[in-house]
């Protein structure tokens, strides 16, 4: 394979700027998941879906540090009461894994200190809540393409899927936690990312820790929150009530573009 064609993929996904492209195929190919990011972009260029337009897709305003909200509200579920979480916070999330599965080649897990050591991006953005209230804070964690291109979506996968550790009606039931999807646009969207820090400092639990999904260009309640797992699949039919989402599930829209 020809770095260059290494690299009109990679510019393909809009990938140019995520520190994983370096300038020959022999440095290429020990970065972890490059493989995968070439088997996913024969995919989605195979698939000739609006995806191979990613790097054309608009970037979410970003804003100055100084522009952040001194009190970001937190809404929601902002201390999950479930079994699996209360032991997560006993182990100071040492004992967390977020798990990557479903329409995958290579199921896998990463723990935090994982996930930290990957690319990360750093973000000052806007939260829009549909209950009319905005926010600006910064987020730091690991762009969604990464963790994807290291699992390898299978060429079926049209969604991805963040499965989170709270009920936000029935707090200490471990059934209809939590869920949201996202289709694969959004997912590769360079400011699409599973955040672990907040305005410098680790996730605050009222705020999704140890793990969160921002996705910048759509409203808060596609933001999940104490993700524990990313599923890969081709429809969402099959999961909660089908529409895609806790709030979808309640009447919201999927596509909550902003
Ligand atoms: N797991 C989980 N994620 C969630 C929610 C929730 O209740 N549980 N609420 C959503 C809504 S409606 C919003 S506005 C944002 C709030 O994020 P914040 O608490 O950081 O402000 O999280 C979203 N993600
Ligand atoms: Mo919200």
């Amino acid at each position: 394979m020809s770095s260059n064609l290494i690299t009109r993929r990679a510019t393909l996904l809009g990938l140019g700027g995520s520190g994983l492209i370096l300038s020959g195929c022999e440095q290429a190919v020990q970065i972890p998941g490059f493989q995968g990011m070439l088997e996913s972009a024969e995919h989605l260029n195979r698939s000739g879906q609006r995806l191979v337009l990613a790097s054309g897709q608009p970037l979410a305003r970003e804003y100055q540090r100084s522009e952040i909200t001194k009190n970001f509200k937190a809404n929601g579920t902002v201390r999950p009461q479930t079994d699996i979480y209360k032991r997560l916070v006993v182990s100071e999330f040492s004992d967390y894994k977020l798990t990557v599965d479903g329409l995958v080649e290579k199921p896998i897990e990463f723990t935090l200190p994982e996930l930290k050591a990957l690319p990360s991006r750093t973000q000052v953005t806007r939260h829009d809540c549909v209950e009319g209230w905005s926010a600006i804070g910064m987020w730091k964690g690991v762009p969604l393409s990464t963790i994807l291109m290291t699992a390898r979506l299978k060429p079926n996968a049209r969604y991805v899927v963040f499965h989170c550790a709270d009920n936000l009606f029935n707090p200490t039931s471990d059934m209809g936690l939590y869920y949201e999807s996202i289709d694969l646009v959004d997912a590769f969207h360079p400011q699409t990312i599973m955040a672990y820090e907040m305005n410098g400092e680790a996730l605050p639990i009222p705020h999704g820790a140890p793990l969160r999904l921002r996705v910048e260009r759509q409203l808060g309640y596609k933001m999940a929150k104490y993700v524990l797992r990313i599923e890969a699949v081709e429809s969402f039919a099959g999961l909660g009530l089908g529409r895609g989402g806790f709030w979808e599930d309640q009447g919201y829209e999927w596509y909550a573009g902003i």
